[in-house]
């Protein structure tokens, strides 16, 4: 099973790049992968498990995050409908969205950054995502909310994307805080 010493934290090169294309269909290999990464997002919400092996609750995850350069994420949420998603998808794609933008109130974080980091992270209100199960079936997704949120953190992972590239100042504040070389 996969824990937190499988998770890659930042400053690893893996999480700015653009992960590959899954060649489908499936491999048993990536297969077993994507189950992984969907079995430790539902182990770390089961307080049993998670105290037992000190994992951190996560909603989401792509596969970058565990040192693998594909397009694989698996999420494990149940939305404000009470709506539960529990995926793995390979090749996850947004296809449309909303021009209205929301954002979590509390801002964001993530199993591969160690450290707090405020500031509202804007997303997308909606959003229409393609995508291939881990059964090999093709699905497209209409998201909203919470959701939403989760896909659009971990797509973003994909492509080399953390989630504090999307505060606004942030990386001004960052250079302000670095003495001028
Ligand atoms: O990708 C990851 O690092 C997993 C994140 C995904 C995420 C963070 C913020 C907003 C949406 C998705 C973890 O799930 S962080 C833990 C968490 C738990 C419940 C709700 C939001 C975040
Ligand atoms: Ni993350």
């Amino acid at each position: 099973m996969l824990t937190m010493k499988d998770i890659v934290r930042e400053g690893d090169p893996v999480l700015r790049k653009v992960a590959e294309e899954v060649p489908l269909p499936a491999s048993d290999e990536d297969k077993k992968t994507l189950q992984q990464m969907l079995e430790f997002l539902i182990n770390s919400q089961d307080p049993e498990i998670a105290e037992k092996y000190q994992l951190r609750p996560g909603v989401g995850l792509a596969a970058p995050q565990i040192g693998i350069s594909k397009r694989m994420i698996a999420v494990h949420v149940t939305d404000e409908q009470e709506q539960e998603y529990s995926l793995g998808l390979f090749n996850p794609k947004i296809i449309s969205h909303s021009v209205e933008l929301t954002h979590l109130e509390n801002g964001e974080g993530c199993l591969s950054v160690d450290r707090d980091i405020p500031g509202i992270v804007p997303r997308y209100s909606r959003l229409t995502v393609k995508a291939t199960t881990l059964e090999g079936e093709e699905i497209t997704l209409r998201l909203r909310g919470l959701v939403s949120i989760v896909f659009q953190h971990e797509i973003d992972h994909l492509n080399g994307i953390m989630f504090y590239d999307r505060i606004e100042g942030f990386k001004d504040k960052l250079k302000q805080e670095l003495p001028p070389l």
